[in-house]
Parts: structure tokens; C-alpha cells; sequence
């Protein structure tokens, strides 16, 4: 059965509805860790990669929900997949969730928290549902129709104005990245190195020399689906994350696609688009061209070579 325009619209509804419920279960659950013992755990013994009982209630409210309303449809989600099920990628419809981006952020109470409601159809993103209970923030789009900041904001944030003027390098750039659980020392030597690298002014260059290669600066908020928002707004210019995972994703890039960014997960020449399940992700904003003899897409792409160019290779298996 194919999935068409109004089938989208009936699907992106439910999946409003469905996260702002969810977002209401998230800050009554906030509000209790006051009062009572929060049970924290950490997946797999890793203390730096932390999932509480909010986090799995949330995923089951989400799954049995959609379950009953679209019995047809697949259903990828952090926790079941953290809880061993396996599940197999089809053309089916598709929902790709996290029913807690950022839980580090959830217990401690650092108000960068989301839901994050994906679906694919034949394997592509099409509908992205994200909430920050905590900020009141909802982030929507599907496939076509834009993205939109609390229903009714057209993203980018400049719209209707033309979006920002991408810039013409790197050193004109507000990054965001993140440095994940797998806290192991190659890999966290490997980010550290990048973010060396793109805060630090090479010792042979001046301070007015345009090509400088050092960012304006890096930001980390502790959700992968709230970075990429970022992105979509217009706020950031640019986030990359090596390490997190489709269901971190799916719904952000629907929002970010359809506010006139690109996102990217190869790492070298070949930067064709984002596959969800890479585990690597590089972002940018929209933007009119920095250059006359460029199209947007032209100038997102040199400055994500030149983003490439500068974060150091990490493996990132999906075992
Ligand atoms: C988190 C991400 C974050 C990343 C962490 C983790 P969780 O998601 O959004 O950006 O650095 O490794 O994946 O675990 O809070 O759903």
C-alpha cells in the first residue's frame, strides 16, 4: 500500500499529539525526582550512558500507542533496541524514536530534553516530531511541507526573509558537537583533538587573516535531536556528531531537510545524504550562497569538506 501526501499530514497530527503527552509524562517525572528517589541506570555498566524508568515508560506509551493506531507499521526505539530487540529496516512505514534525547539533561535537571518522533517510508525520513518540554519548544515537519517552530513558525527563523548568508569558511562559524558515551580514550583523544583543532588559532596566521580555520566557538547541549533543531532555526551554523544513533536522528533531520539544510555522514569526498543509521552526522544550516558563483547547496558542501577536513576519522561500529 502506498503512503501518500494526506496519510503524511494524518501521521504527523498523531505524532503531535503523541509528544506532547509524552512531554506532560516527562515533566510530571522531572518533578517527582524532587521528592523521590529517581532510579538511574547505566546501559550495558556504562556509567557515562545513563537511561531511567521515565525513559522506558515513555518508549511504551510511544510504542503502544502507535501500535494500536498503525498496527501496520515498523517501530525502531532505544530502549526495546537497548532491551535486545531486533528489528529489520523496511519500506514500510517506519518510527524511529527516543522517548528521552538528552537523559543525561533529564536527571540533571539541565533543561535541553526531548522527544523525538521520526517516521520513514521506503526508508526515508518523512515526518520528525520534536518537544523540549522544559523550554515549551515543538519542532514539526514533513516531507515538502516545511518546518515549523511551535506550529505556526515558519523555520528558519529569518523566514520570511531570506535565510542568513551562509558563511565563507569555517572561522565564521557557531559550532555545536558533543563528545557521547563511549568514553573510551582513543575516542575521546580523537574529539578533544578535533575541537583543538577548531578552537585554536594555527601559530602562522594572523588575527585578521580571513582563512584562519579557528570557529567562533563550540557549544554542546547533550541532545543530538536538539542540536540539530538548532540547526534547522538557524542559530548554529554547523553540528557534527560521531557516536549517536538513528533514533537520536531521524526526527531532527526531517526538520532540519525541510528547513533548507543538508546533512552529511561521510567523512571525505563522497558527501552524499545522511544515512540514518551511519552514526555519523554533520549538519548545516540553510542559507543564501556565500558566493556569487555558487548555489546554497555548493557552499554547504565546501564547508563541509572543510568540516571534514578538520574532525579527526573515528570508527563507530554499531555493535
Ligand atoms: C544522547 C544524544 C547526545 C549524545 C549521547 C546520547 P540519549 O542521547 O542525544 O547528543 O552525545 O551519546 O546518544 O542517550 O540521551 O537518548
Amino acid at each position: 500500500m502506498s503512503t501518500g501526501e494526506q496519510d503524511l499530514e494524518i501521521y504527523l497530527e498523531f505524532a503531535i499529539k503523541l509528544a506532547q503527552q509524552c512531554g506532560q509524562m516527562i515533566l510530571d517525572a522531572s518533578k517527582a525526582r524532587y521528592s523521590t528517589d529517581s532510579m538511574v541506570y547505566g546501559k550495558s555498566g556504562n556509567p557515562a550512558d545513563l537511561v531511567t524508568e521515565t525513559d522506558r515508560l515513555v518508549e511504551e506509551l510511544i510504542k503502544s500507542s502507535l501500535k494500536e493506531r498503525f498496527p501496520e507499521h515498523g517501530f525502531i526505539g532505544e530502549e526495546h533496541t537497548a532491551a535486545g530487540h531486533k528489528h529489520e529496516f523496511k519500506d514500510e512505514p517506519t518510527w524511529i524514536v527516543d522517548p528521552i534525547d538528552g537523559t543525561t539533561n533529564f536527571v540533571h535537571g539541565f533543561p535541553f530534553v526531548a522527544v523525538s518522533i521520526g517516521l520513514t517510508v521506503k526508508k526515508e525520513p518523512v515526518v520528525g516530531v520534536v518537544f523540549n518540554p522544559f523550554l515549551n519548544q515543538l519542532f514539526t515537519a514533513r516531507k515538502g511541507h516545511g518546518a515549523f517552530l511551535n506550529l505556526t513558525t515558519r523555520l528558519p527563523l529569518s523566514y520570511p526573509n531570506p535565510p542568513l548568508r551562509l558563511p565563507s569558511n569555517i572561522s565564521q562559524c557557531l559550532v555545536l558537537t558533543e563528545y557521547g558515551s563511549d568514553r573510551s580514550s582513543v575516542t575521546i583523544g580523537k574529539k578533544v583533538n578535533s575541537v583543538h583543532s577548531l578552537l585554536s588559532k594555527p601559530g602562522n596566521v594572523t588575527w585578521s587573516e580571513k582563512k584562519a580555520g579557528f570557529v567562533r566557538g563550540i557549544r554542546s547541549m547533550g541532545s543530538a535531536a536538539l542540536n540539530i533543531c538548532c540547526v534547522a532555526q538557524g542559530s548554529i551554523d554547523l553540528y557534527y556528531e560521531v557516536g549517536c544513533w538513528e533514533w537520536d536522528v531521524t526526527a531532527a533531520l526531517v526538520i532540519l531537510n525541510e528547513a533548507g539544510g543538508y546533512t552529511t555522514s561521510s567523512q571525505g569526498p563522497d558527501e552524499g545524504p545522511v544515512n540514518i543509521f551511519g552514526r555519523k552526522y554533520l549538519a548545516i544550516r540553510s542559507g543564501s550562497p556565500c558566493d556569487g558563483d555558487e548555489n546554497t547547496r555548493q557552499s554547504q558542501l565546501r564547508l563541509i569538506r572543510e568540516m571534514w577536513g578538520v574532525i579527526e576519522e573515528i570508527d563507530c561500529p554499531r555493535s
